[in-house]
């Protein structure tokens, strides 16, 4: 009998566990946009979950999200992409603007990007569960591999003016070994891409300015030939000044 009730009890916490993320999931699909109807966002998620269940946990590649990449385009203005690295927590809060005043879009203004920001899964061999904890963090994890995917995508997609904010307090504000370094960068292209404009960001913990050879050289290597580059010190303040929804001032005009 305990046996039983043990197993009933296992049973509905992992099926619990399960409904949890896959109903989360559906929600933000539901409240990102009005249109979104429940099988839609059903059809995603279905298309989602193929990329790692029943997969070992640390071998999803960007590849096995191609279907969902495919299934979801971006419908964003691709001359209004805002690409970012270590500085988070203030793009988003920068670029947070209602619909009619926004003038750039991170990845996570876009679908997937929106229901998936700060979730964690992953599935394990041999079962047909997504699990949102207990799941290790390595290269091929399903949450790496799928950011990898969906920047490479996003970075692909943009036209135009390209901005990328990055952080003037880290010793190395194009991290080679971050997303914007080893994925976006290289999928600009000319002449899609016009000019990419660096926003370094400035505070009290200064390292780095935009003379620094971390971007005059490594990060102008990295970039299309053809594809003009600027860079501009901003103060954080002054971006959160241009962040406040009472500012007149326009996204990118505000910062440049
Ligand atoms: N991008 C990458 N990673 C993202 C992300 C996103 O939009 N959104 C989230 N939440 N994450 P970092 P980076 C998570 O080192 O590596 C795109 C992932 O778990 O500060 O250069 C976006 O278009 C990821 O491991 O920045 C942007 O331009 C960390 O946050 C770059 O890639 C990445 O944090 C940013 O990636």
């Amino acid at each position: 009998v305990f046996a039983v009730i043990f197993a009933v009890v296992i049973w509905k916490v992992l099926s619990n566990q399960q409904q949890t993320f896959s109903r989360r999931f559906i929600s933000k699909c539901l409240e990102y946009k009005k249109d979104n109807n429940e099988s839609y966002c059903q059809q995603i998620f279905h298309v989602f979950e193929k990329a790692y269940i029943g997969k070992p946990m640390c071998n999803v590649t960007m590849e096995d999200y191609d279907d969902l990449m495919a299934m979801v385009p971006f419908d964003h203005p691709c001359h209004q992409t805002m690409l970012w690295s270590k500085t988070n927590e203030l793009v988003h809060k920068y670029t947070a603007k209602d619909e009619d005043k926004k003038d750039c879009f991170t990845l996570e203004d876009t679908l997937l990007g929106y229901i998936l920001n700060d979730e964690r899964w992953c599935g394990k061999k041999g079962s047909n569960e997504t699990f949102d904890n207990g799941c290790d963090d390595c290269a091929n994890s399903a949450v790496r591999s799928f950011w990898d995917s969906a920047s490479a995508e996003f970075a692909e997609y943009a036209c135009g003016n390209v901005t990328v904010m990055l952080s003037g307090s880290e010793e190395k504000p194009f991290n080679p070994f971050s997303t914007f370094a080893r994925v976006e960068i290289k999928r600009l292209k000319h002449p899609f891409v016009k000019k990419l404009n660096v926003i370094l960001v400035t505070g009290n913990k200064n390292v780095s300015n935009c003379a620094a050879d971390n971007l005059n050289i490594d990060l102008q290597k990295a970039l299309d030939s053809n594809i003009l580059y600027s860079c501009n010190e901003v103060p954080e303040s002054r971006i959160r000044e241009c962040s406040s929804s009472s500012s007149d001032n326009t996204d990118v005009g505000c910062v440049a």
